[in-house]
C-alpha cells in the first residue's frame, strides 16, 4: 500500500500556539520509518502551503482567524484530492481545522469513484459547531459540521464539492459536547458513541457495528485521530485535554481492529502540541497507533492457544 504523508502545519484554529510543529514531531518521532519497516512504500509530499487569505466579515465576533482557516481549507482540500489518487494519505496537522480540508477533498474524491464516504471522528469532542454555534471562535471546532454539509459556512469557507452524509459518521470517544452541538448532532443522523456508551459496552463491539456499515455499503473510511481521544495521562500534548479518555489498549485496539477491517482508505493526526509534549511521548504514542493501523501486530493472528477454543 502507497503511504502519502500530507504535512498541513495549521494552529490558527487553536486556542494556542504549537500545533505548527505537530508534522515536524511525527517526522520526528519516526512516522515515515515505520511505515517502511511494515513493507509500506511512502511518499512524503512536505508541507501544503498556505495561500493568501481574503478579508471576510462575520456576525459572529467571537471568530479567530477566519480567513486564514477559510484559505488552509481549500489549499488541503486541493491536496488531500490529489494526495488520495491511488494511494492512502496521511494528514498530518496541525490543529483539527485542517479536516474541514482533507474530509472535503476526500468527499470529492469518493463522490467520483461513486462510492460512499465514510468518516470514523475519534475526539473528546464532536467539532460540530457552525460558524454561528461556536462560542469560543475556534475553529478546530468546526471541521465536522462544515464538511458534512451543515448550514451557515457559504461565503465564508469554500463551497463543498461534495458533503459527507452525516448518517455515515461514527464519533467515538467524546465527553465534551456543548448544547448547540449536541442538538445538532442528533438533527443531522451523525452516530455518537460516548465515553459513556465505551465504559458499559466496550469499544469493539461499538466499532465492529460502524465496521459492517461500511463494508456492507462497500464504502471508503477516513479515520480522524485527535490526540485529546486519548486520556490525557498517556498523551499530554494538546490544548485541549479532557479527562476521562481512551485508554492504550483501547486506543491501540481500535487500531488493530482497523487494520484488520482491510477498510481505512485515509487519516489524519491531528492536535498534537509539541510544545505541551513530555520528552516526545505523545509523538511517539501516535505514530505506534499509527503503526498498529497500518498492520503491526503484538502476534501473528489468529491466535490457536491450547485447546483450539479461541
Ligand atoms: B478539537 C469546544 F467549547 N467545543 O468549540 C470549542 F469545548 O479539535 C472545543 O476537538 C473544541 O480539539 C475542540 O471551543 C476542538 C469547547
Ligand atoms: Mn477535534
Ligand atoms: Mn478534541
Ligand atoms: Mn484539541
Amino acid at each position: 500500500m502507497l503511504c502519502r504523508i500530507v504535512g498541513a502545519p495549521v494552529q490558527d484554529g487553536a486556542g494556542r500556539m504549537g500545533c505548527e510543529m505537530g508534522p515536524s514531531a511525527l517526522r520526528t518521532a519516526g512516522l515515515v520509518e515505520v511505515l517502511s519497516g511494515l513493507g509500506h512504500a511512502v511518499e512524503d509530499m512536505g508541507a501544503v502551503q498556505a495561500i493568501p487569505a481574503k478579508r471576510v466579515v462575520h456576525g459572529n465576533l467571537a471568530l479567530k482567524a477566519l480567513p486564514e482557516i477559510s484559505a488552509w481549507t481549500s489549499a488541503i482540500a486541493a491536496a488531500a484530492y490529489a494526495a488520495s489518487e491511488d494511494a492512502m494519505p496521511i494528514f498530518l496537522g496541525g490543529d483539527h481545522s485542517i479536516s474541514a480540508g482533507t474530509v472535503s477533498g476526500l468527499a470529492r474524491r469518493a463522490a467520483e469513484t461513486g462510492r460512499p464516504l465514510f468518516v470514523l471522528w475519534l475526539d473528546a469532542h464532536p467539532d460540530f459547531h457552525t460558524l454561528d454555534t461556536t462560542a469560543s471562535g475556534n475553529l478546530h471546532g468546526v471541521p465536522l459540521a462544515y464538511a458534512s454539509g451543515q448550514p451557515g459556512f457559504s461565503g465564508y469557507f469554500p463551497d463543498l464539492p461534495a458533503a459527507v452524509d452525516p448518517t455515515r459518521i461514527c464519533t467515538m470517544g467524546l465527553r465534551s459536547v456543548d448544547p448547540a452541538e449536541r442538538s445538532a448532532l442528533s438533527e443531522a443522523g451523525v452516530t455518537v458513541h460516548d465515553m459513556r456508551a465505551i465504559d458499559e459496552h466496550g469499544i469493539a463491539p461499538l466499532l465492529r457495528a460502524f465496521l459492517a456499515r461500511v463494508s456492507a455499503e462497500d464504502g471508503l473510511l477516513h479515520v480522524s485521530l485527535d490526540v485529546d481521544f486519548l486520556d490525557p495521562s498517556i498523551a499530554p500534548a494538546v490544548g485541549t485535554t479532557v479527562p476521562g479518555g481512551a485508554t492504550f489498549r483501547e486506543a491501540h485496539l481500535v487500531m488493530e481492529m482497523l487494520s484488520d477491517s482491510g477498510l481505512v482508505s485515509s487519516l489524519d493526526l491531528v492536535e498534537l502540541n509539541p510544545f505541551l509534549d513530555e520528552r516526545g511521548r505523545t509523538a511517539t504514542l501516535m505514530v505506534d497507533l499509527t503503526a498498529s493501523l497500518m498492520g503491526r501486530r503484538i502476534m501473528d493472528r489468529p491466535t490457536r492457544s491450547h485447546s483450539g477454543s479461541f
